[in-house]
C-alpha cells in the first residue's frame, strides 16, 4: 500500500477506493437518544450496513454547539456508542467513532469553512429553528451552532461516503454537503466525492407523543415527548398510553389525525408489518388496545437493546470498540484531508 507524506506531516496510508461503496452518518450525544433517532437513523444502518463500507460517529463536537455538563456528555457519548453496537451495529463491517477522536473533522471543517459562502449557512431552516428557540438573542447562540453544517460536511466528505442515511431533518444539510463538495472540486479540481442522502420512506420522520405537530427530538421539553431508548418500562408504556390522539376509534393510517398517524407508523416501522396488515389487526378495537399493543412491541424491541447495552458499557468493551475505531478511521480521514490540502497548496 502506497505511503505519501506531507511537509511536516506524518506519513499517511493511501488507500484504494473502497470495494464496496461508503456510508457516513452520525448522532449527537446531546441528549438520550430516542425512538426517533432509532427508527430514523440507527435501525435503517443496521439494514444497510452489509452493503456498504460504514462509518458510523458518534458527533461530540456537534453537540458542544450548545452547552453541555461536561460529565453528562463524556456518559452518552459511550451509551450512544454501546447502543449502536447493542441496535446490531456489527464493528466486523462497520466503523464506530466518536469524531473528536479524529482531528481532521475539525481541520477539514476549518478548511470548509473558509469556502462557504455566509448566504448558504443563513438558508439553513434547523438554525433558524433552533436560534428562533433563544428568542434570535444574538449572545446566547455560538458561532459553531451557525455552523455546524460545515462540520457536518467535513464528517461526510472525509470518507469519501457516497450515500448518508439520515432522518428527514437532514436533508437540507446534506444537500448543503453536496453544494460544498462541487464548490471545492470546481474551484480545485475534482478532490471530493459528492455524497446522496439516503431517506426512509417510513420512519424518516417520528413526531412526539405529546405533541404529534412537532418532531420526537432531543432538546424536548415536553416530558412525555419523546421515548428515550433507555428509558424504564414503566415510563416506555406510561407515555406511549398518554400519547395524544383524537376523539376518533378507528385504528387508521389516516395522516389528518396526527397524533395516531404517528403511533401507528413507529408500529409500522418496528413490527415491518404492512399497513393493511396492521389495521386489519386493529379492525374492531379501540385506540387503548392499540396503544397496549404498540407498548408491548416498543418493549420486545428495546428491552434486548438496554441489557446488552449495559454488558457493553460496564465491561468497558465500549472503550475498546472506540479506541479501534479512531484507529481505522484516522487514515482514512488523513488521506482525504492530504488530497484537499495538496489541492488547495496547503501542502
Ligand atoms: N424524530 C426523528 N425521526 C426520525 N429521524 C430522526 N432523527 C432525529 N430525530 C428524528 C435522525 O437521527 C439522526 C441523528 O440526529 P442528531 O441527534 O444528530 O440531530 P437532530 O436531528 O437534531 O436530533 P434531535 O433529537 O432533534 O437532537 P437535538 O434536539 O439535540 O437537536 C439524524 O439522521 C436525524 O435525521
Amino acid at each position: 500500500m502506497a505511503t505519501t507524506t506531507a511537509p511536516g506531516a506524518a506519513p499517511q496510508e493511501v488507500r484504494p477506493r473502497p470495494a464496496r461503496p461508503r456510508t457516513f452518518s452520525g448522532i449527537k450525544p446531546s441528549g438520550e437518544p430516542h425512538l426517533g433517532t432509532y427508527l430514523g437513523a440507527v435501525k435503517r444502518w443496521v439494514e444497510m450496513q452489509d452493503e456498504y463500507d460504514n462509518f458510523f460517529c458518534i458527533v461530540d463536537l456537534h453537540a458542544v454547539t450548545v452547552p453541555q455538563d461536561p460529565a453528562a456528555l463524556r456518559r452518552r457519548t459511550r451509551e450512544l456508542a454501546a447502543f449502536y453496537v447493542a441496535a446490531g451495529i456489527d464493528t466486523a463491517k462497520s466503523t464506530i467513532l466518536v469524531q473528536g477522536h479524529v482531528p481532521a473533522h475539525a481541520e477539514l471543517g476549518w478548511i470548509l469553512n473558509c469556502i462557504t459562502p455566509m448566504g448558504w449557512l443563513e438558508r439553513m431552516t434547523q438554525f433558524k429553528d433552533k436560534s428562533a428557540k433563544e428568542g434570535d438573542n444574538r449572545e446566547r447562540i455560538s458561532a459553531g451552532l451557525f455552523d455546524y453544517p460545515v462540520l457536518m460536511a467535513a464528517d461526510i466528505l472525509l470518507y469519501d461516503a457516497r450515500y448518508v442515511p439520515v432522518g428527514d431533518d437532514q436533508r437540507q444539510h446534506v444537500e448543503l454537503t453536496r453544494d460544498i463538495a462541487e464548490r471545492f472540486n470546481r474551484l480545485y479540481g475534482e478532490t471530493l466525492v459528492v455524497p446522496e442522502a439516503v431517506i426512509a420512506e417510513t420512519g424518516a420522520r417520528i413526531m412526539g407523543l405529546e405533541d404529534p405537530t412537532q418532531k420526537m427530538s432531543k432538546s424536548e421539553d415536553l416530558p412525555g415527548q419523546a421515548i428515550g431508548v433507555f428509558d424504564n418500562p414503566g415510563v416506555i408504556r406510561r407515555n406511549v398510553m398518554r400519547a395524544t390522539t383524537d376523539s376518533g376509534r378507528e385504528v387508521r393510517f389516516d395522516p389528518s389525525r396526527p397524533g395516531i398517524y404517528n403511533l401507528l407508523t413507529i408500529y409500522e416501522v418496528l413490527s415491518g408489518e404492512s399497513r393493511p396488515a396492521i389495521e386489519a389487526r386493529f379492525e374492531g378495537k379501540g385506540y387503548g388496545d392499540f396503544k397496549r399493543a404498540l407498548a408491548d412491541l416498543v418493549l420486545d424491541v428495546l428491552t434486548p437493546i438496554q441489557e446488552r447495552s449495559r454488558q457493553l458499557l460496564t465491561s468497558g468493551e465500549v472503550d475498546d470498540i472506540l479506541r479501534q475505531g479512531a484507529e481505522r478511521a484516522a487514515p482514512v480521514a488523513g488521506a482525504t484531508l492530504l488530497r484537499v490540502k495538496r489541492a488547495m497548496g496547503l501542502a
